[in-house]
């Protein structure tokens, strides 16, 4: 009886539950796409055009393909919002998929005429094409390519939108640059002030804050597009005004870096995710990388000040008070015009990759949907420190926490 207890004990502690959660749901070419979002406190203000814009900007860039002359996202709330604010029950939010009109018959959700059906005849090297088909034991990859497509991260912008609401009731803000598409690489740091004037403006090319370094990148686009090859790149997600002490160093699944990594991570098509300029440091010596501390500061939580922040705002696991920057590394899009070699699920025999209509270069995009994932977890460490069931609970404890840094 008393291991019982104990192995009970052990497991509540390491499957522990985040007070706020949240999971998507939705094939690309589906009805719609669903996103759920439970343990938000009541009382949050919603604005249904801010979660529009959102998903406005996670539709721009240069070098999207036809999908999104299709598709004009807007989030259709169906619960967990009433009167223009959060009631605490859980919230879900559904975006509805225009090319569904198209797809009906290939993609019922009744038996429907199998000659109707899109088979996906030949995996796509680098797609999940075929590791899903042999996981799920589907013969082609038709299933596989309607959930792994980034279409999903729609549903998390619209969520992640949500998190941006309740962060700036604490003043916290969420944006995101591109620094990098294909070979063209911005090499300034990208200050808040230049990253908020990207965010107002109402053409997006490819969201980086350099308009020549931008328009060699939309080149390396052009160039892409001319060939049928593809491009990734790299994004800068910035969080401000983030206070000192989200996340901890106590346990390895609390890690504010360890939770913002697995969460940009998570994004489709990301492969590494650098927090603050993590990669140069392991190069570099200590005594050129750690952000020297002095205590001259006026503004933010406390007087403790840093010579530059090359933590990327995240010391042992925990928010420091600087700004937080996790950086996403993007692979190129693995649906080619000029397909690889490949193997026809059917007959085994060697044939070009399947093509379908694609975007070439989604970084701008992926950038955004990142901004979501940062969002979702700052709120969900944030709730975790002030816990709240209404946003005055949570307000009053943030405030309390605010003062206790000041009093320092
Ligand atoms: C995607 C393929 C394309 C992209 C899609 C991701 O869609 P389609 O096959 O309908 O042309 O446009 O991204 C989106 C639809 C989106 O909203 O971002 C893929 O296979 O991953």
């Amino acid at each position: 009886m008393a291991v019982r207890i104990c192995v009970r004990l052990r497991a509540f502690r390491y499957n522990r539950k985040f007070m706020l959660r949240y999971f998507t749901a939705g094939e690309s070419h589906g009805e719609a796409l669903v996103a759920f979002l439970s343990g938000i406190p009541a009382g949050l203000e919603i604005d249904q055009a801010f979660l529009d814009r959102e998903l406005w900007r996670r539709q721009q860039g240069y070098g999207r393909g036809g999908r999104m002359k299709i598709e004009t996202d807007s989030s259709h709330i169906l619960s967990g919002v009433r009167h223009g604010r959060t009631i605490g029950s859980p919230i879900s939010i559904e975006i509805a998929n225009k090319d569904w009109k198209n797809w009906q018959e290939a993609l019922p959700v009744d038996t429907g005429d199998s000659a109707k059906h899109k088979r996906v005849a030949s995996p796509r090297p680098g797609h999940a094409d075929l590791a899903g088909a042999l996981k799920y034991n589907f013969p082609e990859a038709r299933y596989v390519l309607e959930r792994a497509s980034a279409r999903e991260s729609a549903a998390r912008v619209a969520i992640g939108a949500v998190a941006k609401l309740f962060l700036q009731e604490l003043g916290m803000e969420v944006l995101s640059h591109v620094i990098t598409v294909g070979s063209i690489t911005l090499s300034d740091v990208v200050d808040w002030d230049r990253i908020q004037a990207l965010h107002r403006k109402e053409e997006v090319l490819l969201n980086c804050a350099n308009a020549e370094i931008e328009q060699g990148m939309k080149e390396e686009v052009d160039k892409v597009l001319r060939s049928g090859d593809s491009l990734g790149g790299v994004f800068e997600v910035v969080a401000r005004d983030v206070p000192p002490g989200l996340g901890t160093y106590a346990q390895w699944d609390e890690r504010l870096d360890a939770l913002l990594a697995a969460a940009v991570m998570s994004l489709q098509a990301v492969k590494a995710v650098e927090i603050g300029s993590g990669v140069a440091a392991a190069f570099a010596a200590g005594s050129t990388v750690h952000d020297e501390i002095g205590y001259a500061g006026t503004s933010g939580f406390t007087s403790f000040s840093r010579a530059h922040n090359h933590a990327g705002g995240i010391e042992g696991g925990v928010s420091n008070g600087e700004e937080i920057r996790v950086r996403g590394y993007l692979k190129p899009i693995s649906t080619l015009r000029r397909p690889l070699q490949s193997v026809d699920f059917s007959t085994r025999e060697a044939v070009k990759a399947a093509y379908e209509r694609s975007d070439v270069c989604v970084v701008p995009a992926a950038g955004v949907a990142a901004e979501a994932m940062v969002a979702l977890t700052l709120a969900r460490c944030a709730l975790d420190k002030f816990g709240g069931d209404s946003m005055a609970e949570t307000i009053r404890n943030f405030r309390g926490y605010c003062q206790q840094l000041k009093n320092y």
